[in-house]
């Protein structure tokens, strides 16, 4: 079974954390339909919906990708680059404990799931202002033993790692030139976002089918010309909130 663990809009969401984005007013009710009509493009495409309540006091919490990284083995339970987003972690711990063993990463190392990105066996993760060599460090340690090679992936320009490059299908990249340099991939084929759209990168595969924001519609035509299945789904209250749609949950099979 796959599962999906999300978590509700926070009523406070516009206290949200921004550092590439300015400031606009999100409406916290579009924003909650929003994310239900997004959980259920995941349930469409198979996966069963662990949502955890909302929490009153933590803004950003809807974003869950940022808080662990869940891979078949263990998950890592992070510590996110924001102060105050650390406190996002306990509950996604305690609801990840039944499915996998836990980790955590220790000061001083600093990691947002959003900065890692997992192809196969090798997991990329980004320098952001938010990740930092100790946690890379961390995560190869913890992640070794299970075959994974750990690579450090300079970003500029955006917040994630995964802002600027997720996978699309097997060996298939989305990707914006501008952000991260290709060649760390130089062996997987590369789908370039259209330059209009700089935040167009962040795409979430699930199965066979892409999930994707609505808003970016040229280099929705780029995916589809590609082969690629799309479920496009209109995320632009989230986006206000600097986030799009892996960071909107942690799928894993269990
Ligand atoms: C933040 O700045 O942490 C949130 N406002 C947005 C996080 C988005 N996370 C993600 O794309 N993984």
């Amino acid at each position: 079974m796959r599962l999906a663990l999300t978590r509700a809009v926070n009523r406070g969401i516009n206290q949200c954390e921004l550092t590439h984005v300015s400031r606009q007013k999100i409406n916290i009710e579009l924003a909650r339909s929003q994310h239900q009509v997004y959980e259920s493009c995941l349930q469409n495409l198979g996966c069963e919906i662990l949502r955890l309540p909302e929490e009153p006091d933590l803004p950003d919490s809807v974003f869950v990708e940022d808080t662990a990284i869940v891979l078949d083995e263990i998950a890592i339970i992070t510590r996110p680059g924001a102060e105050s987003r650390r406190p996002e972690v306990k509950s996604i711990a305690k609801a990840l404990t039944p499915y996998r063993p836990t980790f955590y990463i220790h000061s001083p190392g600093t990691v947002d799931g959003g900065d890692v990105l997992r192809i196969g066996k090798s997991l990329y993760v980004g320098l952001s202002s938010r990740t930092n060599p100790d946690a890379v460090k961390q995560i190869a340690n913890l992640v070794a033993s299970h075959g994974y090679k750990v690579e450090a992936v300079e970003v500029r320009g955006c917040l994630h790692l995964k802002s600027a490059v997720t996978l699309v299908w097997e060996e298939t990249l989305l990707l914006n030139p501008s952000w991260i340099d290709p060649r760390v991939f130089e062996t997987r084929r590369v789908i370039k976002i259209d330059p209009s759209e700089p935040y167009a990168a962040n795409a979430l595969l699930v199965g066979e089918k892409v999930i994707y924001p609505s808003s970016f519609g040229a280099t929705l035509d780029r995916l589809q010309d590609a082969g690629i299945a799309v479920v496009a789904v209109d995320v632009s209250e989230l986006q206000k909130a600097e986030g799009a749609v892996t960071c909107c949950s942690l799928v894993f099979n269990v």
